[in-house]
């Protein structure tokens, strides 16, 4: 499906890790089930509770050691691979957009790839800004590796924040000529609204375990889990 296009954008959410067994957020087992949204991923709730909001990127971060990446992941490390070989032309492009903090497409072997929402495997310090490379937990009491100052936080995006990488991720949308959305319920906007711009000049397609609200905005829906359809669209 894909050999027929020169510039995919893919835009993938917590779904395409679900299989790796990592929980979605809106599912009815998910995140948010568990947790409420307002208490750990907003900036007024690190300001009230700094020591919850480590707690819960600490646990996620640390489940990151007892999971994989999945077929579809490795569909889409596969596809940039045959891009980087030629094999969809000489000038053709892959980019994947991810609102997923894991490092589940680092380690498949996707490299063109931007966090939109940040990364886990990454702290932001407050004081002066560095972003170091992180593994173990964090909290008030942790220094920063550049400044010494103990003021770190996870280095994702809450609400209210503003996205990653938007600059270099509209650039690619304006260009692309397909536009594939995985595994996202598209209910977090700027990414809700991907494929409504990218759709003006591009074929918009969506892969998810299950129609979302927004599919009518794409040209073609795939209902499904991801290790099936992803390995199925990019041969
Ligand atoms: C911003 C942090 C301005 C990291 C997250 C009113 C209207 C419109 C917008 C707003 C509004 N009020 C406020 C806003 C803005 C707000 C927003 O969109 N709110 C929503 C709730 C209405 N957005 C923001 O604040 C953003 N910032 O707008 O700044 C701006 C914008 C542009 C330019 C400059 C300035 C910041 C949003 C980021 C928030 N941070 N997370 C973390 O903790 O992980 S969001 C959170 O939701 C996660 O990051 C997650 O990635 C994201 C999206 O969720 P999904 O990945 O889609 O997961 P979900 O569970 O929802 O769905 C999973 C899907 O997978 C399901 O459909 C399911 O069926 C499917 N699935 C399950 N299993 C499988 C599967 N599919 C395939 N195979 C399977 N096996």
């Amino acid at each position: 499906m894909t050999s027929s296009f020169r510039h995919i954008v893919v835009l993938t959410g917590a779904g395409i890790s679900r299989e790796s067994g990592l929980h979605t957020f809106r599912d009815l087992d998910g995140i948010w089930a568990q947790v409420r949204l307002e208490d750990v991923c907003t900036p007024e709730a690190f300001e009230r509770d700094p020591a919850g909001v480590h707690a819960f990127y600490n646990a996620r971060r640390a489940q990151l050691a007892d999971v994989a990446p999945n077929d579809a992941h490795r569909a889409l490390a596969a596809l940039e691979a045959a891009v980087t070989d030629g094999r969809l032309g000489a000038d053709a492009s892959l980019l994947v957009v991810t609102q997923n903090i894991d490092d589940l497409h680092e380690r498949a072997g996707t490299r063109s790839l931007l966090h939109m929402h940040g990364e886990l495997r990454r702290v932001r310090c407050n004081s002066c800004g560095a972003t170091p490379a992180w593994d173990g937990p964090a909290d008030g009491r942790t220094p920063c590796p550049a400044c010494g100052r103990t003021t770190l936080r996870p280095d994702v995006v809450w609400f209210g924040e503003v996205p990653m990488h938007m600059d270099r991720i509209g650039e690619a949308l304006g260009r692309c000529d397909l536009f594939v959305s995985i595994g996202t319920s598209g209910t977090v906007y700027p990414a809700a609204g991907f494929c409504e711009f990218a759709g003006r000049h591009a074929r918009t397609v969506e892969l998810n375990l299950e129609p979302t609200p927004g599919r009518t905005a794409f040209d073609e829906q795939q209902a499904g889990p991801a290790t099936v359809l992803v390995p199925r669209f990019v041969s």
